[in-house]
């Protein structure tokens, strides 16, 4: 009896003693536990929010309430972060040369091109001619405007490889297509001065591309963005050699930032028919104490579609008067004194044609 009680004691405070040491246990792996909740916790608010600061788009994207309400109370920074960051894609900005770039293009205008094969080849180019790259924030939103009137032809050539090559580059682009109405005198500088104005109608673009339609640039390394000075893309063209004709020369495809284009009043409006509007664009450049910056002369290679005189667009007499007197016509000739009416737009998925009446020169 009494061995037996002695037994029963002893079993008891063996398994007591085996109690606590579950109990012991379980609260060491319940704390352990609850740390490291407690620490994942920590380290992916931390992740938000380094990903917010190293964003480009955050500062315009996260609310105001949002972020001050996240500094006034730092204990909710990571439940309000967390909550939106969750809904936001934080991409990153795209780089200067985009990687699928590939340098120099052959470019040749012998087999003819459908504008229904350009559509497909091109599906992310949405209605109107407008894209933008998925996976990173364009650096600039590009306005193409391109003078015209009766080249379909060049138009096909230039959607053909411009779309391509322009994705490539990942800008956030539109392409408008800016065409004269009627048959009286051509007038591209005009016509570029309604681009400009109607394409800001439609987004807010911060940069100009205007390229005749009949130029096509031969790398694609030649980005058609804007750059800290007005920029002569068309530099070194194959009708005259590959070579600049003269230093001062501004024609075929420029580039000019919105404050650029401001700052110089636009382009004139009365330069009717060939000849000297973008002569008296390099003046207004020069005058307002712009430079021009150019690409080299390997990148800046481009074909011109080959093609006769146009009708309606003589050499116009008096341009030679008029490109001395640039100075003194600038600031009561160009945007601010531009008007135009708008005849018939247009939304094909390449581009936007936008039909206007420009009025003819005073006889
Ligand atoms: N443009 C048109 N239609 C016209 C005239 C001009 O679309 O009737 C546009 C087009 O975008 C063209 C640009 O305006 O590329 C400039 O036209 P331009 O005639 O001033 O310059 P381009 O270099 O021709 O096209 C110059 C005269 C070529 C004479 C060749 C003689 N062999
Ligand atoms: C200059 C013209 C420019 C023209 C350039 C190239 O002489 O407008 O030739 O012309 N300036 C004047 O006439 C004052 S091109 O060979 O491309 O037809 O852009």
């Amino acid at each position: 009896m009494g061995e037996s009680t002695l037994n029963f004691s002893l079993l008891h405070r063996t398994c007591s003693l085996v109690v606590v040491l579950c109990i012991l246990h379980l609260s060491v792996t319940l704390f352990y536990y609850l740390r490291t909740l407690n620490n994942k916790e920590l380290s992916f608010v931390q992740n938000q929010q380094t990903q917010i600061k190293n964003s480009t788009v955050a500062p315009e994207v996260i609310p105001k309430t949002t972020l001050s309400s996240a500094v006034k109370n730092a204990s909710d920074i990571p439940l309000i972060v967390t909550e939106k960051a969750k809904v936001l894609p934080v991409l990153p900005k795209c780089p200067d040369q985009g990687p699928t770039l590939v340098g120099p293009l052959r470019v040749e205008f012998t087999s003819p091109v459908s504008l229904e094969l350009v559509r497909d080849q091109n599906p992310r180019v949405q209605n109107g001619g407008r894209f933008k790259p998925d996976d990173c924030v364009a650096q600039q939103k590009v306005a193409m405007i391109i003078p015209f009137r009766h080249r379909e032809e060049h138009l096909k050539y230039w959607l053909h490889y411009l779309h391509p090559i322009l994705q490539r580059q990942q800008l956030d682009y539109g392409v408008y297509v800016i065409n004269q109405f009627g048959e009286d005198t051509f007038n591209r500088a005009k016509l570029l001065n309604v681009g400009y104005a109607e394409a800001l109608k439609e987004y807010d673009y911060e940069c100009f591309v205007f390229s005749d339609v009949d130029l096509i640039p031969m790398d694609d390394r030649n980005i058609y963005k804007c750059y800290s000075q007005p920029r002569h893309l068309s530099v070194s063209m194959d009708k005259f050699g590959f070579k600049l004709p003269y230093l001062q020369y501004f024609g075929g495809v420029s580039s000019m930032s919105k404050q650029q284009f401001l700052k110089i009043n636009g382009f004139p409006n009365n330069y009717w028919g060939w000849g000297g509007e973008d002569d008296d664009i390099f003046n207004r450049l020069s005058a307002r104490g712009m430079s021009i910056s150019r690409p080299s002369g390997d990148l800046g290679k481009c074909r011109m579609i080959r093609h006769n005189r146009d009708a309606k667009n003589e050499a116009n007499p008096q341009r030679f008067n008029r490109i001395t007197h640039t100075r003194q016509t600038m600031d009561h000739d160009g945007i601010n004194t531009l008007t135009y009416k708008v005849v018939n737009v247009e939304k094909d998925q390449l581009f936007t044609k936008i039909t206007v009446d420009v009025g003819k020169p005073d006889r």
